[in-house]
C-alpha cells in the first residue's frame, strides 16, 4: 500500500480494472429492478467544463449509489454533435465542422474518462452520425405523413448574426438564445411540428410529474399559456368579413372604442389600400417591422400607430371603431387584433391618450366609481360591470361567463381558449445539421424522401466561407435530384433541422444503440424507460425539456414506445458560470 493517496497511479489502475470487467456495462435483466440514470449530454464544444463535471459528479454519485443498492442502473453518455458552435470554430480554424466536432469528442470523452465517471460506453451516440440521424429523418417523415410536420410561410424569429431562423423558445427577451443579438420578424416559408396539438396533454401532464421541480413545470405552464377568453366577431365597415379578436376580458367588451392591429396582420394593406391615409400607414408598417421585438414587447416601449381610415363597429354598443395599426399588438399572440379598451387595459390606455381617444368605464372596482376624464391609468382589475346594458351589475367573472353565451346565440362569436404555444420551427438556414428529407419539385410540389431512400446524407465535401451562411445550396450533387412521384428534376431541401430535434429522443436511442430495424426497439425501450432520475441545467426549462416531452407522446402515439412522459424525476443542478 502506498501511505499517500497518488491519483494519477490508483485511479488509472482501477478504472482499467472497471473497464477490462465492463462493470458498468449493463443489459436488461428480469431479475433486478431497472434504474435508469441519465445527464444531459454535452455540445462537444471543445474541452469538458468545469460545469459538466460538476452536472456528471452528481450523476454519478446517484448511479453508483442505485448500484450498490441492487438496481440494474443504465447510465450512458454521449454527444450532441452538430450545431452552430462547430460551424463557427471551423469557419476560425480553417478546418471542417466534422473534423472540429470528433476531434473535441475524443478529448472531451478521454477528459471523462480520466473522471472515472461510471458509463456504460458501448452505448455512446453521436447525433452527427448517419446512423443517428437517420433515424430521425424517418420519424420527420412519419410525422410529415400525419400532418405532425408541415411547411408554412408566416412570420418568423430571424437571427442575422447566426443567419437563422430561431424557434420561439430560442428568443429570450427577444434576443438570440445563442449570440445574444437582437431578433427580427422575417416572413419565410418554414418548417414546424405540430407541438400545439399536444399542448392540452403537455399542460396536463404537468400535474402528474410530481418529481420535477415545481419551478420547471411553472415555466412550462407559463409558456403553454393556456387561457379561458372569448373570440369577438367585430363586424367591418363595407365587408362582410368580421375582424376577430381573441381577448381573456370580454367582461370589458362595452368598453372597447377603437381597434389596433399588428402590422402584420393581414388586413393592414387593404384596409387602408385607395384611402389618404394609405402611404403613412406602409411607412408606419415598414418602420415597426424594422423594430426589434424585444422593443415591442417592452413595457417601456413607446405606445405608437396609425390610423387606417377604416371603422368597425362594436358588435355589443354598435358604436364606431376607428382602426389603428400599432406597434405594441403581436401578431403571434391571439389573433394580431385588440379590441382597444382603454379604461381598463394600460397599454390601450396609454395608445388612447397619445391619439385622443374616447375612454368610457365598463368596470367599476366593488364599492368605488371611476371617472374616464380623470382616470391616470388604466383600471385592470375584475370588478362590477356598469355602462354594458344588460350585463351591467354583474361581476366580471360571471359576466364573461353571461357575455359567452350571449355571443353564442347571436352569431357574434363565443367562448374560446387560447394559447401562447406555438408550433415549433425546426429549419435552419445552416449546414452542420440533419438534413430535412424533403424534395421539391415544379410538377409535383413537396414530396416526402421515400423511406428505402433514406438516408439523406450531409454531404461532408463543403468548404464554408467566413461570410458565413450554409453552403449546401451551391452543392449540386447535393441539391439536383430527380422527384421520386415524376422522375423529373427536382431539388433538395437544404435547410438542416434545429438540434433540439436530436436531444428530443436520444435518450430512447441510449436503450438499444445498436439497433438497425427502425429508430427504436420497443421491446428494449420499454425495458429502460422513462429516465428514473435526469439531471441538467435549467436552460433547457421550455426547450429541451419540453421537445422531448412532445417527442415522447408523439412515438407513443405512433406505437413506437410505451411510455406518456421521458423522465420521471428531474434535478436541475444549476449552472457553473465562469
Ligand atoms: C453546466 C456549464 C456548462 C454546462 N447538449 C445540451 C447542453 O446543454 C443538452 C441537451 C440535452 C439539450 C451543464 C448544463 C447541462 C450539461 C451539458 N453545464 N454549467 N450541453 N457552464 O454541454 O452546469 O446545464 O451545454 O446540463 O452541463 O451542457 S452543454
Ligand atoms: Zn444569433
Amino acid at each position: 500500500m502506498e501511505d499517500r493517496y497518488n491519483p494519477s497511479a490508483i485511479e488509472s489502475k482501477w478504472q482499467r480494472i472497471w473497464e477490462d470487467q465492463r462493470i458498468f456495462y449493463v443489459s436488461e435483466d428480469g431479475n433486478k429492478p431497472k434504474y435508469y440514470l441519465l445527464e444531459m449530454f454535452p455540445y462537444p464544444s471543445g474541452r469538458i467544463h468545469m460545469g459538466h463535471v460538476r452536472n456528471y459528479t452528481i450523476g454519478d454519485v446517484v448511479a453508483r449509489y442505485k448500484t450498490m443498492r441492487g438496481f440494474n442502473v443504465i447510465h450512458p453518455m454521449g454527444w450532441d454533435a452538430f450545431g452552430m458552435p462547430a460551424e463557427n470554430a471551423a469557419i476560425k480554424a480553417e478546418s471542417h465542422p466534422a473534423t472540429w466536432t470528433y476531434n473535441n469528442i475524443d478529448q472531451m470523452k478521454e477528459q471523462l474518462k480520466q473522471m472515472g465517471f461510471s458509463y456504460d460506453w458501448s452505448r455512446e451516440l453521436a447525433t452527427c452520425d448517419v446512423s443517428y440521424y437517420r433515424w430521425e429523418q424517418l420519424m420527420f417523415l412519419k410525422m410529415y405523413e400525419q400532418g405532425l410536420a408541415y411547411r408554412e410561410k408566416s412570420y418568423v424569429n430571424w437571427c442575422s448574426t447566426c443567419q437563422t431562423v430561431l424557434a420561439n423558445e430560442q428568443v429570450e427577451g427577444g434576443l438570440c438564445w445563442r449570440c445574444s443579438h437582437g431578433v427580427e420578424q422575417k416572413e419565410m416559408a418554414q418548417w414546424f411540428l405540430k407541438i400545439t396539438d399536444y399542448a392540452d396533454e403537455l399542460l396536463e401532464y404537468c400535474e402528474r410529474l410530481p418529481g420535477w421541480p415545481e419551478r420547471v413545470l411553472t415555466m412550462q405552464r407559463n409558456w403553454i399559456g393556456k387561457s379561458h377568453g372569448a373570440m369577438i366577431h367585430f363586424p367591418l365597415e363595407n365587408s362582410d368579413e368580421p375582424i376577430e379578436v381573441y381577448t381573456t376580458r370580454q367582461d370589458t367588451v362595452f368598453g372597447a372604442t377603437f381597434m389596433s392591429l399588428a402590422v402584420e396582420h393581414p388586413l393592414t394593406l387593404e384596409l387602408c389600400k385607395g384611402r389618404p391615409e394609405e402611404a403613412a400607414v406602409k411607412e408606419f408598417i415598414e418602420k415597426t417591422k424594422r423594430t426589434q421585438r424585444s422593443e415591442r414587447t417592452s413595457e417601456l416601449l413607446e405606445k405608437e400607430g396609425v390610423f387606417t381610415g377604416a371603422y368597425c363597429r362594436n358588435p355589443m354598443t354598435d358604436e364606431r371603431m376607428p382602426i389603428y395599426v400599432a406597434n405594441f399588438v403581436l401578431m403571434e399572440y391571439g389573433t394580431g387584433a385588440v379590441m382597444a379598451v382603454p379604461t381598463h387595459d394600460q397599454r390601450d390606455f396609454e395608445f388612447a391618450k397619445a391619439y385622443d381617444l374616447p375612454l368610457k368605464v365598463v368596470i367599476n372596482p366593488p364599492g368605488s366609481e371611476l371617472d374616464g376624464d380623470t382616470m391616470e391609468a388604466a383600471y385592470e382589475e375584475d370588478g362590477i360591470l356598469v355602462n354594458s346594458g344588460e350585463f351591467s351589475g354583474l361581476e366580471s367573472a360571471a359576466a364573461r361567463a353571461a357575455i359567452n353565451q350571449y355571443l353564442e346565440s347571436n352569431g357574434l362569436g363565443k367562448g374560446a381558449i387560447n394559447y401562447r404555444l406555438r408550433d415549433w420551427l425546426i429549419s435552419r438556414q445552416r449546414y452542420w445539421g440533419a438534413p430535412i428529407p424533403i424534395i421539391y419539385c415544379d410538377e409535383c410540389g413537396i414530396v416526402p424522401v421515400p423511406d428505402e431512400d433514406l438516408p439523406v446524407v450531409l454531404p461532408l465535401d463543403a468548404s464554408l466561407t467566413p461570410a458565413g451562411g450554409t453552403p449546401l445550396p451551391t452543392l449540386k450533387e447535393f441539391v439536383e435530384t430527380t422527384c421520386p412521384t415524376c422522375k423529373g428534376d427536382a431539388r433538395r431541401e437544404v435547410d438542416t433541422m434545429d438540434t433540439f430535434v436530436e436531444s428530443s429522443w436520444y435518450f430512447m436511442r441510449y436503450t438499444c444503440p445498436d439497433y438497425q430495424e427502425g429508430p427504436l426497439d420497443r421491446d428494449r425501450n420499454d425495458y429502460w424507460m422513462p429516465v428514473d432520475q435526469y439531471i441538467g441545467g435549467i436552460e433547457h426549462a421550455v426547450l429541451h425539456l419540453l421537445y422531448s416531452r412532445f417527442f415522447t407522446k408523439v412515438l407513443r402515439d405512433m406505437g413506437m414506445v410505451g411510455q406518456d412522459e421521458p423522465f420521471t424525476n428531474l434535478l436541475t443542478q444549476g449552472m457553473v458560470c465562469k
